[in-house]
């Protein structure tokens, strides 16, 4: 029994996924540091405590209320001690040492210039530190091999890492589903990731495309692709048989369905905005991202030597710009857990992988839910009965930004 002094001022329950968690956040300094240490212990190849930092931020996230003394953080959950010393530095002192140190620190500075290169992982962007490569100018002259990932990444640095807008998603959306439309009509694409979200940017556009006959999608991925190319539209792209972790984590052998789904990571050229001709209304000077302006200005010193890198430099005097697009084909019959999967947030995710394990024995993954009782599937046409399914109220992906 919870005497009257220490009753809870809010009951959050401990799991991401049984929250409501919109884009409004009281609590930005405390989330952004939190992050900020999820985002180390991550580049830093330390998952769990990565998790652990990410869980404590989303708990503040799902709060009505500013924090503004420790005794409010009183019975909710997720709260670590080394979180709450965070929490209680920032409190007391406007900010917290761990964080500024870790911020401003050459090695932090370093994995994040380099992992915000695309198709660069912390692995490679470690060896290289070590190998002595802080930056892209090192990095340029120290003549290393660079996949074809990378070197589109490198080469469109600077647009991969500003923030790509709604109406940006949307004009790829146009692009998507005119090449879905030429190449099997009928089929269907939604946007999921962050946008479904109801975020106004994120760091790529997701989309998902299926069609309502099953089976009719076999094949659809290579078709999309060769349409982008063919227009032009594509800068790089690599599609890939579904073949990650999570396939492997159910029970038994994944169906020979499994083998249908395909994903592709592609670099979209998206002409601007003036030159799609879009209302006039809408403002035509496109703002730099602050902190990709900050970490350019910091960190690639190298000066425009010859005039191709002016080129790729000088974003202004282009008429597209690189945005980084992911596709994934689903059969209709995997396209609610598709669905569910591909909106995020990755943590609301991984919260809902861990509920289903933990809480229910079942496992989910974005193809299927398997009862680990009933050692059966359970099917879904809808992300609704995927909750239900759980044991979950419906969560609705507006409020999935855990
Ligand atoms: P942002 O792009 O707006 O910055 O954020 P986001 O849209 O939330 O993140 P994302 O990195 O684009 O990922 C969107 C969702 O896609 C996220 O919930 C996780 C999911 N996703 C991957 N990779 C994989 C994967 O390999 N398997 C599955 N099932 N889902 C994945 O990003
Ligand atoms: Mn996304
Ligand atoms: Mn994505």
């Amino acid at each position: 029994q919870i005497n009257e002094a220490e009753a809870v001022l809010f009951s959050v329950p401990s799991y991401a996924c049984q929250r409501r968690t919109t884009l409004d956040n009281c609590n930005t300094t405390l989330t952004d540091a939190l992050s900020l240490l999820a985002e180390n212990a991550e580049l830093s190849e330390e998952d769990g405590r990565g998790v652990a930092f990410r869980r404590a931020a989303a708990v503040l996230k799902a709060l009505p209320v500013r924090v503004t003394a420790m005794s409010q953080l009183k019975g909710l959950p997720c709260l670590g001690d080394h979180s709450l010393r965070v929490i209680k530095d920032i409190l007391e002192n406007e900010a917290s040492s761990e964080v500024e140190s870790t911020k401003h620190s050459e090695r932090f500075k370093a994995l994040k210039v380099l992992t915000g290169i695309f198709g660069v992982g912390p692995r490679t962007a470690e060896r290289w530190i070590r190998e002595g490569i802080h930056n892209l100018h090192q990095l340029r002259e120290s003549g290393v091999t660079l996949n074809r990932a990378q070197q589109a990444g490198l080469e469109h640095y600077d647009d991969l890492n500003q923030q790509v807008t709604k109406a940006e998603a949307d004009a790829i959306a146009e692009i998507v589903q005119k090449a879905v439309d030429s190449v099997l009509p009928s089929a269907q694409i939604t946007l999921a990731g962050g946008f479904r979200r109801g975020k106004q940017t994120g760091h790529d556009v997701d989309f998902l495309i299926t069609h309502p006959e099953e089976g009719r999608e076999v094949g659809l991925m290579p078709k999309v692709v060769s349409w982008l190319e063919s227009q032009g539209f594509l800068l790089y792209q690599k599609v890939t048989r579904n073949s990650y972790l999570e396939v492997n984590d159910g029970p038994g052998r994944p169906s020979s369905n499994m083998d249908r789904f395909e994903r592709c990571f592609s670099i979209f050229k998206l002409a601007k905005r003036e030159e799609r001709g879009t209302k006039v209304t809408e403002n035509t000077v496109k703002t730099k991202d602050s902190v990709g302006a900050h970490m350019h200005s910091e960190t690639d010193q190298s000066p425009p030597s010859h005039s191709h890198e002016l080129d790729q430099h000088d974003s202004t005097n282009r008429r597209w710009r690189a945005v980084r697009v992911d596709l994934v084909v689903s059969p209709i019959s995997q396209f609610a857990f598709a669905l569910l999967g591909w909106t995020g947030s990755k943590l609301f995710e991984r919260e809902l992988r861990r509920w289903a394990g933990h809480e229910k024995a079942m496992s989910l993954s974005s193809h299927a839910l398997y009862d680990n009782k009933q050692s059966r599937y359970l099917r879904a046409a809808s992300e609704e009965e995927i909750f239900t399914h759980l044991g979950l109220e419906y969560i609705p992906p507006s409020e999935r930004n855990a």
